[in-house]
């Protein structure tokens, strides 16, 4: 038997569920990259307003695969959430998710529902890739394939940025306001680098469109938790914990960050009241984060990785890795941060090492691994360069650089094939995977300008830490380098 509105009262005691009825939900917002992150954190916070006002119920958007729409439609979008650590473990059932569209489908459905006057808000989760931008500056990529199909078929868009430009344009003509854009992506001023690609394109399309796109209101975010892909196991234990079948539950972890610039144009969801913050800017919030926690990620993804570690808690397990995690945050990363007022860095950053141990997540290497060349400028070299420019070392920080250097090459310790997800991994591997001098590895990663900004690809320290670095790994390998950390 499957979980459903229908098998709700079935579910043990223990197992949240929630306390509105869900068929008396209407959709507020729709939701452009319906995966687990968006499923374990913006739903998770709209879920407990429902009672409140049940007119900010969510329609989940897939922009590729209708595997999200397979799996909860026959749930009525109902699905369940883990969250656990080493010490608590707790069962929810999350119901603020009614409707599962699959863009490639029917794009006809995800524009009407967009343009429908009760839709407030747009909001998104679509990894770094989906901006269809170049990470080094921000701007739109207009040659990217989506937005060259994009602009050619306006009104049968792939991208989301088409989806949501066509949308406007029928608000527009039927004289209904536009919806407020919130973006939740790991992206500095993800607010501003939406507004920037969205108005590009709208004025590609129509200057008039162009302008009215710039006006749209786009608050910046800072999300944060912890989200591991659900795996076969995890639907097996939780089968057996409710009773019922439940095609795609999420697993997470305790803790949950949201930080919101409060600009909504048609109103918005309390979701202070679920513990999200309101702020005027975002940016250092976003900085600190994305340097700090997405930063040692992804360093301990490749390191950890090349080291033979399966998971993240795996990763810090490994001798030398802690100490290496904890120098590249406080003696590398914190300097680069403005000072938030009111705010205990020393206290994120313990929290941040207890948070990547968490023994119940299984949250691989590889999984963080992906899209590096989308990652590393706001994760690892942004923070580079203003060690360089106040003249500060940053050996840990180009440690992480020439860790992905080695494994988007394609090839692990072993000499064995590495499934390297990127959309820049053809490019990458045509480089980088028939050369075997560190030297000429590093040279020929740098002319990436779209990852290495001009500065950055000709300072001639950040390429001799590089070729250091990544020759070391060569020659020693990862495990080796860890332990010359271990303290
Ligand atoms: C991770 C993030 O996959 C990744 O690249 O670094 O998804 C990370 O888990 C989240 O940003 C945590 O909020």
């Amino acid at each position: 038997m499957r979980l459903s509105r229908r098998t709700l009262d079935r579910l043990p005691q223990g197992v949240k569920k929630p306390d509105y009825d869900p068929s008396r939900v209407t959709i507020g917002i729709v939701h452009l990259g319906i995966g687990a992150f968006h499923r374990a954190h913006q739903a998770a916070f709209t879920e407990g307003l429902l009672a409140g006002d049940p007119s900010w119920g969510i329609s989940g958007v897939s922009l590729r695969s209708p595997d999200t729409r397979d799996a909860l439609q026959p749930q009525d979008g109902l699905y369940t959430l883990k969250i656990q650590d080493g010490e608590s473990e707790q069962l929810q059932v999350i119901g603020s998710v009614v409707e599962l569209l699959c863009a490639p489908e029917g794009p006809e459905a995800v524009l009407s529902r967009m343009a429908d006057p009760a839709t407030r808000i747009v909001s998104l989760t679509i990894t770094e890739k989906g901006y269809c931008h170049n990470p080094a500056t921000g701007t739109l990529d207009e040659t990217h394939p989506d937005i060259v199909h994009d602009l050619e078929d306006p009104r049968q868009p792939r991208s989301a940025i088409g989806f949501i430009v066509e949308a406007l344009a029928r608000r527009a003509t039927a004289g209904v306001a536009p919806f407020t854009l919130l973006s939740c992506d790991n992206l500095p001023s993800n607010g501003q680098v939406l507004n920037r690609v969205v108005t590009r394109f709208a004025e590609l399309r129509d200057p008039a469109l162009g302008k009215l796109a710039r006006r749209v209101a786009s608050p910046s975010t800072m999300v944060d938790r912890i989200v591991p892909a659900t795996t076969d196991s995890d639907r097996d234990t939780i089968a057996t914990a409710l009773g019922l079948e439940d095609a795609w539950p999420i697993m997470t972890e305790p803790f949950r960050q949201w930080v919101i610039e409060d600009d909504f144009t048609l109103g918005r969801p309390p979701w202070e009241k679920a513990g999200a913050v309101f702020v005027d800017d975002v940016a250092l919030f976003e900085m600190m984060k994305l340097r700090l926690l997405n930063g040692s990620h992804s360093t301990l993804a490749y390191l950890g990785y090349l080291a033979g570690a399966e998971t993240v808690a795996e990763a810090m397990a490994l001798p030398g890795m802690e100490p290496l995690i904890e120098g590249l945050m406080r003696e590398e990363a914190t300097p680069t941060l403005p000072p938030l007022q009111g705010f205990d860095l020393a206290a994120y950053r313990s929290d941040l090492l207890r948070r990547f141990r968490n023994p119940k997540l299984r949250h691989r290497t590889w999984q963080i691994a992906m899209d590096g060349s989308q990652k590393l400028p706001q994760r690892l070299l942004g923070t580079i360069r203003d060690r360089s420019m106040a003249g500060a070392g940053y050996e840990r920080l180009a440690l992480g650089v020439a860790a992905w250097m080695r494994y988007a090459r394609g090839l692990d310790e072993a000499g064995n094939p590495i499934d390297v997800r990127d959309p820049h991994a053809a490019r990458i591997a045509g480089l980088v995977r028939d050369i075997a001098e560190p030297e000429q590895i590093v040279d020929a990663y740098l002319t990436m300008r779209d990852v290495f900004d001009a500065d950055l690809a000709t300072s001639a320290p950040l390429r001799l830490a590089l070729v250091k670095a990544l020759t070391r790994l060569f020659e020693e390998g990862s495990a080796a380098i860890l332990r010359a950390y271990a303290r």
